[in-house]
C-alpha cells in the first residue's frame, strides 16, 4: 500500500472508498484549519476527474503527486 493509499483510509472515515465534502470538512477540523463545507465541496470537485461528486484513491493520488 502506497502512502496516499494509507493517508486516504485515513481520512475516508466511513471506509466506502470515497472521500465525500463532509470527510474534508471532519479532516480539516481535526488538523485545526476549519473550512465550510462549500469550501470542502469546491476542492472535491477540483479534484473530482471523474464527475462523480466524490474523491477516490486515484483522484486523491493524482492530487498528492501533482
Ligand atoms: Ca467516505
Ligand atoms: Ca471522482
Amino acid at each position: 500500500m502506497s502512502d496516499y493509499a494509507i493517508t486516504f483510509d485515513l481520512i475516508d472515515s466511513d471506509d466506502d472508498g470515497r472521500i465525500s465534502a463532509v470527510e474534508l470538512v471532519r479532516l480539516m477540523e481535526v488538523l485545526g484549519q476549519p473550512i465550510t463545507l462549500e469550501a470542502a465541496q469546491a476542492g472535491v470537485t477540483r479534484l473530482d476527474k471523474d464527475g462523480d461528486g466524490l474523491i477516490n484513491v486515484e483522484e486523491f493520488g493524482a492530487f498528492l503527486q501533482n
